[in-house]
């Protein structure tokens, strides 16, 4: 039996790596496929038989993330470009909250950098997240070095809308990598997307995943409990609200909206958390 890593899926064809770098094709044994089914990500063990090696076990999984399918995962790179598309702090917002929604880390890679002439503004908002997270800008011409050393060790996978330049970070990160990218004008129109299978890659003694852009974002599965949680700025100051299961809305003494009040919590935070609240209200998905 020997324990590896699953990198690729393609129907039932699995590709496994060791700790040691050894890369090998498997299958999943017959009692595994009524069970859990093996995810990119997974560590599971490997059965080597004489013309086929088998998978036998997953071992259980830190978290995982659908669409795509991958378990494990240390970092969910939220990728938002300064233009074409332009930032967004509401998109930034909600997608950050569904990322911690489902127990994952979420850091976040401004991208284009080099096409924004002024910059001063957007790095005021940056300010604001660097507070709560890794911030990393990255771009044609840009040094990426600290996203690189950040990434060492970890599984990533990127998120963002179609057309910020994910499958281009990718290539930019690692000269071996020719993903197929788009132009933008192709990207941003709907339904149309380069990338597609989901496979870790291995870059600087870490591994990132790609994903095409997605189109829509389904909050029907968080609770308003669980949106307060997602939103981090709001944690120095829940405990002090009059009332404990205060909602931060219309609750009197409540220190959340005190905070927003004397700046100390942005109030574009604020506002995206009742506008999400009034999704999770409506069980709505929403579609960019
Ligand atoms: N100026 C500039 N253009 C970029 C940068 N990164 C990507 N682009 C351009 O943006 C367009 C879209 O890039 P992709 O890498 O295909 O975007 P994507 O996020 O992978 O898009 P999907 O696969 O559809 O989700 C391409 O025309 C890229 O050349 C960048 O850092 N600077
Ligand atoms: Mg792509
Ligand atoms: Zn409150």
């Amino acid at each position: 039996m020997q324990r590896a890593r699953v990198i690729r899926i393609i129907s039932n064809h699995y590709t496994c790596i060791t700790e040691k770098g050894d890369v090998f094709a498997t299958g999943a044994s017959g009692k595994l496929r009524k069970g859990v089914s093996p995810m990119v990500g997974d560590w599971v063990d490997v059965l080597h038989g004489s013309d086929l090696s088998v998978i036998e076990r997953v071992y259980p999984r830190s978290n995982q993330m659908m669409r795509p399918s991958v378990a494990n995962v240390d970092a969910i790179l939220v990728v938002m470009s300064t233009l074409k598309p332009e930032f967004s702090s509401l998109l930034v917002d909600r997608i950050t909250w569904l990322v911690r929604q489902a127990n994952i880390q979420p850091v976040l890679v401004v991208s284009k950098w080099d096409l924004l002439n002024d910059k001063a503004e957007l790095e005021k908002t940056l300010d604001d997240y660097r507070k709560v997270m890794p911030v990393f800008t990255v771009g044609k011409g840009v040094d990426n070095s600290a996203l690189m050393k950040f990434m060492a060790n970890k599984i990533c996978v990127l998120t963002g809308q179609s057309g910020v330049g994910k499958s281009s970070l990718i290539n930019r990160l690692d000269e071996r990598y020719t993903i197929k990218t788009q132009e933008i004008s192709k990207a941003l129109g709907r339904g149309k997307h380069t990338t597609r299978h989901v496979e870790l890659l291995p870059v600087q003694q870490g591994w990132i995943a790609d994903t095409p852009g997605f189109s829509s974002l389904d909050f029907s599965h968080m609770t308003h409990e669980d949106l307060i949680k997602c939103v981090v700025e709001f944690e120095p100051y829940r405990e002090h609200c009059r009332f404990r299961n205060c909602q931060h809305v219309n609750e009197p003494d409540c220190a959340v909206k005190k905070a927003v009040e004397d700046k100390k919590i942005p109030q574009d935070r604020y506002t995206h958390y009742l506008e999400v609240r009034i999704l999770i209200d409506q069980k709505k998905e929403i579609y960019l």
